[in-house]
């Protein structure tokens, strides 16, 4: 069994990261102690450096090879907003929700819909940078929310090869073609 440590704080995410495992001879786990760790300072221009510097921070503290995943959404009317910004949006105490609110408001009467989620993947061992890993995936954003599944941006994010929003579709379906599915398959491919 090759264990990969994983640092992150969205829920939405590890439980995605665990399904990518289940039916390899890989195993993820939340890095020990994750919670108790000075957070990492996500300040870069690009997901890749985010990813990076996420990684990085939290290498050393793994007994092990460790991840981390920065990724967002990209909205063409909005300039490729809210991108690394994604998580918080809506400011510092941003929810999904209010962040989803936020962008219905900055879409509202917008014919241009398109959007796409894009993830990097940043694999470390200690400090020393591994791979990066990318995936990203087209839709178009609605104008309400449908379906409960996900996190984040997936009740408003159309996906039209399932014509369904991500929200909608199971885990297993999301993780077939999202971004992070892409990332991660490729992740693991690399090992
Ligand atoms: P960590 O940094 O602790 O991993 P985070 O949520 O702060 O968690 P990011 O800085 O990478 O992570 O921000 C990603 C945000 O982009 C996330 O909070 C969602 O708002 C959005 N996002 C990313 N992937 C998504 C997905 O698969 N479905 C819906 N929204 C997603």
């Amino acid at each position: 069994m090759t264990r990969l440590y994983c640092a992150t704080g969205n829920a939405g995410k590890l439980r995605e990261f665990r399904m990518a495992a289940d039916s390899t001879r890989i195993e993820i786990e939340l890095l020990p102690g994750y919670r108790q760790l000075p957070a990492a300072v996500e300040d870069g221009a690009t997901f890749e450096e985010n990813a990076i510097r996420k990684a990085m921070h939290y290498g050393p503290h793994a007994a092990g090879r460790l991840f981390a995943d920065d990724s967002g959404l990209e909205v063409e009317a909005l300039g490729g907003a809210p991108g690394v910004y994604s998580a918080r949006f809506s400011g510092p105490l941003a929810t999904d929700e209010s962040n989803n609110r936020l962008l219905l408001e900055k879409l509202r009467g917008a014919a241009n819909r398109q959007a796409r989620f894009v993830c990097k993947i940043a694999l470390v061992e200690g400090q020393r940078v591994v791979g990066v890993y990318h995936g990203a995936v087209e839709g178009t954003i609605l104008d309400e929310p449908r379906g409960s599944g996900g996190f984040g941006y997936d009740p408003l994010f159309y996906c039209p090869a399932f014509g369904c929003t991500f929200g909608e579709a199971t885990g297993e379906q999301k993780f077939s073609l999202s971004h992070r599915g892409q990332a991660v398959r490729a992740m693991l491919a690399s090992l």
